[in-house]
């Protein structure tokens, strides 16, 4: 029988529990050949990968949308409420793999490719990622969709079709260099454009008022410019159940080829530049998570996307309802951050100038249907925008915002009658929608937090910072309002489709794949953890995840890792406040300790790190050059050779993130306390059985409270003791002083020895640290993550005693699903039934 993965027994859980398909190899090759022949125009007879994989795509795409247009109907008939999900990113990654899984097609596609004699698993690297997302948020979204499917939750997301992506990394002399995603330079075959439903959207001009017959005071936006809006609809399949739901994105297309007035004037070029610069909201993803950058353009884009979304959430309802009082019973919107939030005056101008709706009744829709989740309290990524600008680009929402303000701070005076005129003013200032300063500023999340009827954070210790501090007024004025919904990531994805090898040997031990629809499931396992023989299995499991690895990086990069070394992996966006600086700062230490010491008894490791740094963002970036610079003297010294070795790994992204969490033992999740929202690869890590070093932050407070603190690495300052800390005047120079390892590690960075060619080149990393103040307080944790690490170290030579908490890890991370944060959702916030 044939293999499912080189290495993967046909009597093995692959084989035996996925249920056979309705569809035989045979139907499936049928379709693939047609395809290739009737809607690529190619000949089959051709065995490259590319038709191949073009045939496939379109054969599942028939299937699917023959699923997707049977769960659309049923939520007409049924006039159930639908959800919105309105986001600015989505991080899908590859379709191919993920939707023969949720199909149930992987081995019908597997045999009849075997067939054509082609191999499934490399025809999908003919595919790009769609990378419309910068990281975490964008990939929550993503898992967000799937499991919304999967739960049957009648869910739509709503986002903009990017024509260019998150950019692509390369390494040039060890810097980061980024390459435009030109993810659609080809075909894409998992999207359906429907250029006939094209939505206006209007831009500028002014607001006519007039009194109509009815003596009522109207108000319409006389706009200066109008742009249309394509939707881009790519399906999503729940798992096995035969539901799939849509993401539609919108494409910008320009309204100027009916402008006649430019043809009159003789001005064809000019038209076709105004043409070009409408086409050009759609254009390109901002490629930075942490500094809002004020742009027109994005301004723009949030508005795009936000009306064309609710002139069809608006359309959807209006087939079945006349009342706009049913609106909330019928229709919940979910922001993904601010970046969506001008949807609430988008709604009540609706509701107010256009479906003529009074003021009161509108709000009270308003505030029933949005519900707004908040992902980060950095506060250089709380989005305000300059009235002034808002104002061009939106003048009746400024208007609409300025009422909703002025009847929102007369709730606060009368609430806070009590207080003294200094105090409420004070505090009025704190809550407004617009706040003062050099400038007068729109701020979205206050705005936010005012229009919907739930506020969220993503993790418990975010939450409770969000209800104590950054909306501390809010939560006492709205002492319901803020709620947690700890994040999740999708097992089907961050389980099955990259760890085909541990998903074998679950489902076999368990006799059932039902863990994948419900990982609580997964905590059967635990009792195996005592097994020799199945630790032996899990290890080797690991072991041939490990080899996959580096055969990709020999690939990619053409570097050989150490297959009996640790790997030790730190992969997200490049950040300070993420401290891959003081990953950097560990793996100095180790060097000098190799060196001083030849015969230290060490284990050896590889340290891999990955991750994006903004464009604009000077120290990430040169993070990233400061870890190729180690990495080269390192990897290039004899004397650590077998001992010590640390990588780059470029262009990280979520189908590299399937080959490396599966083979990683270590993950490093070192935020400073208090600054990471949540983090989900924290999560994806330890479903995959690696072990965590990391601090008390985010959800991995809460993964250790279910997995156990004696199975983790945890060490570092917590966020409370970082307050009293910096309360107390945090001072960097007296660690600085005192531990002398420290010192020599940072007087090595600063002191040009990886940077022998370019002098001074990482100083300014060592001067955030000293002079700057160490804003993430790096060296207050450094003692305490050499000491966890030495901890690593220890335990790693105990292979039996690491694989038995490893499979403790995965065990106890059933929570973590993506389908019990989205029934969360589903009770809690949108007022469905699941389940
Ligand atoms: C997260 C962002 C983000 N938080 C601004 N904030 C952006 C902010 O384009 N922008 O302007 C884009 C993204 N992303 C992440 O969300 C958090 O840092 C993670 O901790 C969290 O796990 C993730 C999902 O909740
Ligand atoms: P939309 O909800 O209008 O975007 O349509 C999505 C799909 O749902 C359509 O292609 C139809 O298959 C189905 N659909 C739309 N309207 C109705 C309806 O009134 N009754 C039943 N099915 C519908």
């Amino acid at each position: 029988d044939l293999p499912i993965h080189p290495d993967i027994s046909a009597e093995s859980f692959q084989w035996r529990y996925c249920p056979p398909s309705e569809d035989d190899p045979e139907a499936l090759k049928a379709d693939v050949i047609r395809h290739i022949v009737s809607t690529l125009g190619s000949d089959y007879a051709r065995k490259n990968h590319y038709n191949y994989y073009y045939g496939l795509a379109l054969a599942l795409r028939d299937r699917l949308v023959e699923q997707w247009l049977t769960t659309q109907r049923s939520y007409y008939d049924e006039e159930t409420k639908r959800v919105y999900y309105l986001s600015l990113e989505y991080l899908p990654g590859k379709s191919l793999v993920n939707n023969l899984i949720c199909l149930g097609l992987y081995h019908a596609a597997y045999r009849a490719m075997a067939d054509f004699g082609l191999n499934l698993e490399e025809l999908t690297e003919v595919e790009w990622d769609a990378g419309l997302g910068n990281g975490g948020l964008g990939r929550l979204a993503s898992c967000y969709l799937d499991s919304m499917a999967t739960l049957g939750v009648p869910g739509y997301g709503y986002g903009i079709r990017y024509d260019y992506g998150m950019f692509n990394q390369v390494i040039e002399n060890g810097a980061q260099v980024e390459k435009a995603d030109n993810w659609m330079r080809t075909f894409n075959p998992w999207e359906f454009d429907r250029g006939i439903n094209l939505v206006e959207v209007k831009f500028g001009g002014r607001v006519k008022r007039w009194v109509d017959e009815k003596g009522r005071m109207r108000n319409e936006w006389i706009p200066e410019n109008r742009v249309r809006a394509m939707p881009c609809d790519t399906l999503v399949p729940g798992y096995r159940n035969r539901r799939t739901i849509n993401m539609r994105l919108w494409s910008a297309r320009s309204d100027r080829e009916f402008d006649l007035s430019y043809f009159n004037t003789g001005d064809y070029v000019g038209a076709v530049e105004e043409k070009v610069r409408d086409e050009n909201i759609s254009k390109v993803l901002y490629p930075s998570e942490d500094v809002i950058q004020g742009k027109e353009l994005r301004l723009k884009q949030q508005y795009f996307f936000v009306a064309a979304s609710l002139h069809d959430i608006v359309r959807r309802f209006k087939k079945k309802n006349d009342d706009f009082k049913d609106f909330p019973d019928k229709v919940a919107i979910q922001l993904n951050d601010t970046h969506p939030a001008v949807a609430i005056p988008e709604l009540m101008r609706l509701l107010v100038d256009v479906e003529l709706v009074d003021w009161d009744t509108a709000w009270s829709v308003c505030e029933k249907t949005f519900a707004y989740t908040n992902h980060t309290i950095l506060p250089e990524a709380l989005e305000t925008w300059p009235v002034e600008l808002f104002g061009q680009v939106l003048p009746r929402h400024l208007e609409i915002i300025y009422e909703i303000n002025r009847r929102f701070l007369e709730t606060v005076e009368a609430k806070y009658a009590n207080l003294s005129r200094a105090e409420l003013d004070e505090r009025k200032q704190r809550l407004s929608l617009i706040g003062e300063g050099k400038q007068k500023h729109v701020r979205m999340a206050n705005l936010a937090i005012v229009g919907s009827h739930s506020v969220n954070g993503v993790a418990a210790l975010h939450t409770q910072i969000l209800k104590d501090s950054v909306f501390k007024d809010f939560h006492e004025l709205y002492p319901d309002k803020i709620n947690n919904k700890t994040n999740g990531v999708t097992p089907r994805r961050w389980l099955r489709q990259s760890n085909p090898r541990l998903t074998g040997l679950i489902g076999e031990t368990l006799n059932s794949e039902a863990f994948l629809r419900d990982l609580d499931l997964i905590k059967e396992i635990e009792p195996y953890a005592d097994d020799s023989e199945f630790r032996k299995r899990w290890a080797d499991v690991k072991r041939a995840n490990k080899a996959h690895l580096r055969d990709y990086l020999e690939r990619q990069m053409g570097v050989s890792i150490n297959l009996d070394s640790v790997f030790d992996v730190q992969v997200k966006r490049i950040h300070e406040y993420k401290r891959q600086l003081l990953n950097v700062l560990h793996v100095v230490t180790l060097f000098n300790r190799i060196i001083d010491n030849p015969n230290i008894d060490v284990t050896p490791r590889t340290v891999l790190f990955g991750g994006k740094a903004a464009p604009g963002y000077f120290m990430a970036k040169r993070i990233i050059r400061l870890i190729n610079a180690v990495a080269d003297v390192v990897n290039s010294e004899p004397r650590v050779a077998g001992k010590l070795e640390v990588h780059f790994m470029p262009n990280y992204r979520v189908s590299q993130a399937e080959v490396v969490i599966p083979a990683t033992e270590l993950s490093e999740q070192i935020s400073m306390a208090g600054m990471e929202a949540s983090g989900t690869g924290n999560m994806k890590f330890a479903i995959n059985g690696a072990l965590t070093i990391g601090t008390l932050d985010g959800a991995t407070i809460e993964m250790a409270e279910r997995i156990g603190k004696e199975n983790m690495f945890l060490f570092g300052n917590t966020a409370d003791e970082i307050v009293t800390l910096k309360r107390e005047g945090y001072n960097p120079w007296a660690y600085y002083e005192k531990d002398l390892e420290l010192k020599r590690t940072l007087d090595m960075i600063a002191g040009d020895f990886f940077s022998r060619n370019d002098p001074g080149l990482f100083q300014p990393l060592v001067d955030s640290l000293l002079s700057g103040g160490d804003r993430y307080c790096l060296l207050a944790d450094y003692r305490s993550y050499i000491e966890t690490q030495e901890q690593v170290t220890t335990l790693y030579r105990d292979q039996d005693e690491w694989t038995r908490r490893s499979i403790l890890n995965t065990a106890r991370m059933g929570f973590f699903s993506s389908d019990r944060s989205i029934a969360e959702y589903a009770r809690n916030i949108w007022g469905l039934q699941v389940l």
